[in-house]
């Protein structure tokens, strides 16, 4: 028998990746997804439509204890992975109360239900470099001291400390993925990545005319999706609970992504990307460099795309799809 997972958050980026992954290697998939997502398919499974026959789906919602009690007492999962979130991180400036009511109150629920019906239940948080924020030392490793800079980031301290506690306190297999960011042809079209890429494909095919971005020195480590699942699966193979930065060791500025998407595309950013306050965050994290030593030695974790290969598969996706409202789902 192939083992049971839950996962929240199937229809993310990170979900969709995920899901396809645990299918390949056997296990039987559920994941739990909102109620709307049930009713509105076409537009709301567009990143696990080709899997729709071969998962089963829960609905429930972050904010209601009693929903999520529901899905856990009426199936047993050997491992479950939390990954749904208010994710973006500008969003949790706007609306910073909703923010923490879902990451960190559903992060709470899931925990306290698992703890209920099924302790042995192996858990994994989607903790974030956001949680370095304003960073004291560089590169980051499991060891440096958080400084969240937006509601957001505090959320996935906050539920990084209750994974922790349940480890501690309750004898719980919890682990926290410190996760830098991932990209993917999947990724939201407000993130700064998909904006960059989709916004190339589009200007080279006459359909749009200028960029409008913020903080062009920002500096981020970005990695593939697809890469960085396989680490939180490895995460829950492990005889002990642990936790682990998963990164890719390289930091580029949101301006030099601009310029090799652009140039994959045979565009020059300069002559389009124009810099609109309204982009810029109240408090920016200005630099992250992530150090995954211990995912590489412990789990035996590496990457398998690095930052140009991950821009071309991106650019190219936006390019054969240009015009599409949707990502495709084989993307
Ligand atoms: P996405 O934004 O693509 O996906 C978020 C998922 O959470 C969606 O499935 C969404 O459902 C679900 N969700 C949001 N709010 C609720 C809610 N109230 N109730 C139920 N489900 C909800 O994120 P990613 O896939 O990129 O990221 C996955 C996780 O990893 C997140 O927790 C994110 O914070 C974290 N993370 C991501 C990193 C990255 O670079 N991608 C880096 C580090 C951490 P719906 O489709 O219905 O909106
Ligand atoms: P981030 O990702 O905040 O790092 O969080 P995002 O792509 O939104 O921003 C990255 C950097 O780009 C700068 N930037 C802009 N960002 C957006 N979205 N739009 C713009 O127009 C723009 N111009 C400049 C930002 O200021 C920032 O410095 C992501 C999310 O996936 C989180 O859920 C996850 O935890 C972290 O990555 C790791």
């Amino acid at each position: 028998m192939g083992k049971k997972a839950l996962i929240t958050g199937m229809t993310g980026q990170d979900g969709s990746y995920l899901a396809e992954y645990l299918l390949d290697l056997g296990y039987e998939v559920h994941g739990l997804v909102r109620r709307v997502a049930l009713e509105d398919p076409q537009r709301r499974f567009t990143r696990i439509e080709h899997l729709l026959d071969k998962v089963t789906l829960h609905a429930a919602s972050l904010e209601s204890y009693p929903s999520i009690f529901n899905v856990i007492s009426r199936n047993e999962f050997d491992e479950c992975y939390h990954l749904a979130a208010q994710s973006f991180v500008a969003e949790s400036f706007a609306d910073g109360f909703s923010t923490m009511n879902t990451n960190i109150n559903g992060t709470h629920y899931m925990l306290a239900a698992l703890r209920e019906l099924q302790p042995k239940c192996r858990f994994y948080f989607a903790g974030s470099s956001e949680m370095f924020g304003k960073v004291r030392e560089v590169p980051q490793k499991e060891t440096t001291a958080f400084h969240p800079r937006s509601p957001y980031g505090i959320s996935k301290v906050a539920g990084f400390d209750l994974t922790r506690n349940y480890r501690e306190a309750y004898g719980m297999f919890c682990a926290s993925g410190i996760l830098f960011n991932h990209e993917s042809p999947r990724r939201g079209y407000e993130f700064v990545t998909r904006k960059i890429t989709s916004a190339a494909a589009r200007i080279k095919a006459g359909q749009q005319n200028e960029l409008r971005l913020g903080n062009l020195e920002a500096r981020r480590d970005w990695g593939h999706a697809r890469d960085y699942v396989r680490a939180m699966h490895l995460m829950l193979q492990q005889d002990s609970p642990d936790d682990f930065v998963v990164a890719s060791g390289e930091s580029h500025s949101v301006g030099d992504f601009c310029e090799l998407a652009f140039a994959e595309a045979g565009l020059d950013y300069r002559e389009y990307v124009v810099q609109d306050d309204r982009f810029y965050r109240p408090a920016e994290v200005e630099l992250l460099i992530g150090d995954a030593s211990k995912a590489k030695s412990v789990l035996g974790w590496a990457p398998h795309y690095n930052f140009e290969a991950l821009i071309k598969e991106m650019v190219s996706k936006d390019i054969a799809t240009a015009g599409d409202s949707f990502v495709t789902a084989s993307a």
